[in-house]
């Protein structure tokens, strides 16, 4: 009997599973943890010295070619004794003229690991040329901001907790460290901040900067350098001074001295994110100094270590008549009093990473100042780790928006690349969506996401079709069904979310204390945040006059911009309400009155949500069943969220237009009064349980 079963184990077993594996048709996943490396194996590479600083980024290249199965004899790696000006010290040539034998060559071994990836995903992709092509980045340092707080929470994480288990560092370590070290240099990554902006003092205490040396360390050798974001207030804080004045000299002393021990655990330390007077965030303004003056007490300290500031625009209070015009206000008078180690950081429109905004008018008004763009990965309000959301299209409808600065052609992507003025820092940050559930990002297709920051860093040129095809292949299937298919939905996924959430420019009608779901009602402690600041939604109108007839930031954008957006008629439809407040009756450009219009754009976002259903559905034979009925799940509730969106703005909007639905939209299911009661009891670091959603039913 026993022998039986040893020949069963031996032989028949393994028969039957590769048959069912095959008949499957699909690709192993370990339930989306090996992310665009499902190919192989593990996920790390084995056997590799990284011990030796001189060689380790070449090891981790020479092992990741070996575990795709070419020998040195098929594709060589050279670093270039006499340096390649056009390479830079981070780009690569790929020779693949002669496919027996492809050559990279770089002039530093970062550079030839980053060959090594790319050549890799094209190789696997179908992108390999066989031509020569040199690669270097768009940006110099392509930076991830964790939201990551201390206490192993993450605000504004819909996938877990940290990934960084600080109890347990320096001592012990995770796998996961590395896999995400070797993530990130695949897809072109090289800084992290490890810590949210709204940061504990306690960061820069010598027990956690031992722990953060610990992750450097780990990271070093994918080329990805560490950087801390930084309570303003830390001196009072840590050395008991009674005052953080950037100008007071035992401020000065503290910092510098601090800077110095954190050089010294960490000699390739980045540098410092810095949240100052910004939503109760300490900052030199509560001395009476400016962000300048904050910014270079901190340059000051890192410049002499080559360690840079990255000081964020996020700014309002509630003082200012249009939160959308006080980035500029604060920042503009200041150009050219920064030093050249600091970088503005501004994120990409001018209020909060929603679904649609303009493009930051402070992008385009910054003569002498280093500045950078700071996009959203973790889907804050995109419907958290619920809905299917491919963000490249926004992200990348931000870089290619034209300021106008130094004439047409002054796109954000040129402007922070310093192609079109000196600049000293050319960088971009994206707040990352990765916490500790098995699949990294919660949804599974939001790894796409963090796949798309990272190739959008390096390359600002790619087009959002390229870098979803590319995820799709690397991460899903090659099948040509499932890549069209799937890619569709995707690339569409934001507009969709746009026209069920906030069409025509509406913006920040959330459920105002986790931003999951509608909130237009709320009304909170400050007028700023509540949705009725933004939407305006009166008896007379709906949205928000930014025109000069009312808060006037307009006058924020370079003309012809400020033109265009001024006058309803010619503002582009996507930001109409962003910029105008126009009656019910108002006649679109398509005829059709705004109240009707809008009713069509909801409808719009529920008719796609619930027909990427059937496209899941009809790829379901090219999908591991785990992740195929993972993100199912998810867009069933997606779908009955769009109505749930639609049914709370238009109801409440009713009460004001009182006019009546067009017949040719589907019908509400739920009335006001429900609509208003029903809360969700989720804190700002958590997704909600899609079995506490209200009951929507899909026809
Ligand atoms: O988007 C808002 C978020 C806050 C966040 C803040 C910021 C880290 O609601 O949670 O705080 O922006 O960017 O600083």
């Amino acid at each position: 009997m026993k022998k039986f079963l040893i020949i069963l184990n031996a032989i028949i077993l393994p028969v039957i599973l590769c048959a069912c594996v095959s008949c499957a048709n699909f690709q192993s996943s370990d339930e989306g943890h090996s992310l665009w490396f499902k190919t192989s194996n593990t996920n790390v590479v084995k056997n590799v010295d990284k011990s030796d600083a001189d060689t380790a980024s070449l090891n981790i290249a020479k092992a990741e070619l070996k575990q795709y199965g070419k020998s040195e004899d098929e594709v060589e790696l050279s670093l270039l004794s006499t340096k390649d000006k056009n390479i830079g010290d981070q780009g690569y040539t790929i020779d693949a003229s002669d496919s027996s034998k492809i050559k990279i060559s770089a002039n530093t071994q970062i550079g030839l690991l980053y060959g090594t990836y790319a050549y890799i995903r094209n190789d696997k992709t179908g992108q390999l040329k066989n031509n020569v092509v040199t690669e270097t980045p768009s940006y110099n340092n392509r930076i991830l901001n964790h939201w990551d707080n201390l206490d192993g929470t993450i605000e504004r994480g819909y996938a877990g907790s940290s990934m960084w288990k600080w109890e347990e560092l320096p001592n012990k370590t995770r796998p996961e460290y590395e896999e995400y070290a070797r993530a990130n240099a695949a897809i072109g990554i090289n800084g992290a901040v490890l810590n949210n902006v709204n940061a504990k003092p306690e960061i820069l205490t010598s027990e956690y900067l031992e722990k953060v040396k610990t992750l450097a360390d780990i990271f070093r050798p994918y080329g990805i350098k560490v950087y801390l974001s930084i309570n303003f207030a830390s001196p009072k804080h840590l050395a008991n001074l009674d005052t953080a004045d950037p100008l007071n000299p035992q401020v000065i002393k503290f910092w510098n001295d601090k800077v110095a021990e954190i050089y010294n655990y960490i000699p390739d330390f980045g540098g410092f994110l810095v949240k100052a007077n910004s939503e109760s965030q300490a900052g030199p303004q509560d001395y009476g100094r400016n962000h300048a003056d904050g910014a270079n007490m901190l340059a000051d300290a890192l410049k002499p270590y080559g360690g840079i500031v990255m000081w964020r625009a996020f700014v309002y209070s509630p003082q200012s008549e249009d939160r959308a015009k006080q980035a500029v206000e604060e920042f503009q008078p200041l150009d050219g009093q920064f030093r050249d180690n600091v970088s503005i950081q501004i994120k990409n429109g001018p209020v909060d990473f929603q679904p649609r905004e303009p493009f930051s008018p402070l992008f385009g008004c910054m003569n002498k100042t280093n500045i950078m763009p700071e996009v959203q990965i973790t889907q804050e309000y995109l419907g958290h780790s619920i809905y299917m959301a491919y963000l490249h299209p926004m992200w990348k409808e931000c870089l290619d928006s034209d300021t106008y600065q130094y004439g047409s052609g002054s796109t954000v992507a040129a402007i922070t690349q310093g192609k079109l003025r000196q600049t000293s820092i050319s960088a971009i940050a994206g707040v990352t969506n990765i916490g500790d559930n098995a699949n990294w990002c919660g949804h599974d297709l939001a790894q796409a996401n963090w796949y798309a920051y990272g190739r959008m860093a390096w390359d600002t040129n790619a087009t959002s079709q390229q870098i979803v095809e590319e995820f799709l292949k690397l991460a899903f299937s090659d099948n040509e069904d499932f890549v069209s298919k799937v890619s569709g939905m995707m690339l569409d996924s934001r507009e969709t979310i746009v026209n069920y959430q906030e069409p025509y420019g509406l913006h920040h009608i959330f459920e105002m204390n986790h931003h999951y779901g509608p909130g237009p009602w709320d009304v909170l402690s400050r007028p700023d945040w509540c949705p009725s600041y933004y939407h305006k939604a009166a008896a007379d109108g709906l949205g928000f006059n930014r025109a000069s007839t009312g808060s006037n930031a307009v006058s924020q954008y370079n003309e012809p911009l400020k033109s265009l957006y001024s006058n309803p008629e010619t503002c582009p439809d996507e930001l109409l309400l962003w910029f105008h407040h126009l009656p019910w009756n108002y006649k679109m450009k398509n005829g059709e009155t705004l109240w009707n219009a809008l009713h069509h754009k909801y409808q719009a976002g529920i008719d796609s949500a619930k027909s990427y259903i059937d496209t899941w559905d009809s790829v379901k034979q090219y999908v591991d069943n785990t992740r195929f009925n993972r993100v199912r799940e998810k867009l069933v509730r997606q779908a009955k969220d769009a109505i749930w969106w639609r049914d709370a703005q238009m109801l409440y909007f009713q009460t004001f237009s009182n006019l009546p639905f067009p017949s040719d939209v589907s019908p509400t299911q739920k009335d006001l009064e429900w609509l208003e009661n029903f809360k969700l009891d989720i804190t700002n670091y958590e997704a909600p349980k899609i079995e506490d959603l209200p009951d929507y039913k899909l026809d």
